[in-house]
């Protein structure tokens, strides 16, 4: 329950004793953070960097992470801009020189395109479960490719008169041989134990997940019960969950990669559509796992972090941000209303829309944040932050977090 009787805010100070929440980024959990991966090893066993985006949102780079992680291979991590966030670092163009992601260099030698990438990491560390080329797997891979090109054709086609309708059946009929894929085992994998193919298919299914339910009103998770097993089952994982983003980062980050994405203003996706973008956020079919305990300290901890960067770049004065956003991690920690000064009801809506999961946080962490962003916000006004431009996301430049 919330506490009624308004109060003035926490100090930082006061602020900063509300939370010890800590992991250790090299031999923990996975997490978004690490610069050094090496679960256990000495750091001289570390034959491999990958070098994937700041975000942690890049889907092939997913791909990679996510077998890394499962196979416990000690790596390090190079973080480089996309060019739709800023400026991309001349060190990456000198060694690959068209900029793209992800890449590895494996002993010395520089690998890109991540299926490549996947089938040198196999000949060097042998497969995850059964490997790329499998005749088991090969076929799982084709379906994924199959999926993604309808998932593209619904999504980012302008579809006018019955064409939205079309590009829905089509998907869906492919949707159905996934469920027909996946209920050949008895398991909620695609092969008999979880591996490759699993892997080959998180990236674009999270994304098509997010992004229809905004845009289509289609909720591809609840609709489908062996993709719904089938998400439930990667959500056991930890390396997965470390991995895991939320609708409101994906829909918004998927506009400018994929040239635009288009609603289809059914009365179901406008639902769906302020769900995702206003609250609340604990309803959500983008996480089903229970929450942990630590989700709240960690948003915190993570704030406070990158606390003075967080003032700087928002819109707003700093020294009227600072008290707001004080007044949001006050309630967020104690259930105590602040109300925040008047006038930053925008700034504060601002920042509750450019949360980014996993980079900043993890999924449970950003929806407590979000949550206790927007509860303030509210007690201001109904001002809306500088909209989310879906040409590019220059205000999610990492320069400015560095
Ligand atoms: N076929 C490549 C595709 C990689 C790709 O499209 N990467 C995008 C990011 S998702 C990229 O690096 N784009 C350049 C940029 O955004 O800076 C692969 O499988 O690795």
């Amino acid at each position: 329950m919330t506490s009624t009787e308004p109060i003035a805010p926490l100090s930082w100070t006061e602020i900063e004793a509300l939370t010890n929440f800590q992991i250790d980024t090299v031999n923990g959990p996975t997490n978004s953070q690490a610069r050094l991966r090496l679960f256990g090893h000495p750091e001289s066993d570390v034959r491999v960097t990958l070098y994937r985006d700041h975000h942690a949102w890049c889907p092939y780079c997913q791909k990679i992470w996510l077998w890394l992680e499962e196979k416990q291979i000690p790596y390090r991590i190079e973080k480089v801009t996309m060019f739709c966030y800023g400026e991309k670092e001349s060190w990456y163009k000198r060694k690959v020189p068209s900029g793209m992601l992800p890449a590895i260099e494996l002993d010395g030698r520089i690998i890109t395109e991540s299926d490549d990438i996947l089938i040198a990491l196999e000949q060097v560390f042998g497969p995850l479960s059964l490997g790329m080329k499998n005749p088991q797997v090969l076929p799982l891979r084709q379906l994924e490719r199959m999926l993604f090109s309808a998932w593209c054709t619904w999504l980012c086609r302008v579809s006018t008169g019955g064409a939205d309708q079309r590009n829905r059946n089509q998907f869906t009929s492919v949707v159905a041989q996934v469920e027909a894929a996946l209920s050949r085992t008895p398991g909620p994998y695609f092969l008999d134990e979880f591996g490759t193919a699993d892997v080959i298919f998180t990236p674009y299914v999270e994304r098509m997940n997010a992004s229809l339910y905004y845009y289509k009103g289609y909720s591809l998770r609840e609709e489908n019960p062996r993709f719904a097993d089938w998400f439930a089952g990667m959500e056991s994982r930890p390396t997965y969950r470390g991995t895991q983003s939320d609708f409101h980062t994906h829909v918004h980050d998927l506009p400018p990669q994929m040239g635009g994405c288009y609603e289809n203003g059914e009365p179901q996706m406008l639902l769906n559509k302020a769900r995702v973008d206003c609250g609340p956020w604990a309803l959500l079919p983008d996480v089903m796992y229970p929450e942990p305990e630590t989700s709240r300290a960690e948003a915190l901890q993570r704030v406070i972090k990158h606390r003075q960067n967080i003032i700087r770049v928002n819109p707003a004065d700093d020294n009227l941000f600072d008290e707001a956003l004080r007044c949001a991690l006050t309630l967020m920690m104690t259930n105590q209303v602040c109300t925040p000064p008047p006038g930053s009801d925008a700034a504060l809506r601002y920042l509750r829309d450019r949360v980014n999961v996993p980079r900043d946080m993890s999924i449970y962490a950003a929806k407590r944040l979000r949550e206790a962003l927007e509860e303030t916000a509210a007690l201001a006004g109904d001002g809306q932050g500088t909209p989310i431009l879906a040409k590019h996301r220059r205000d999610q430049d990492p320069a400015n977090f560095v």
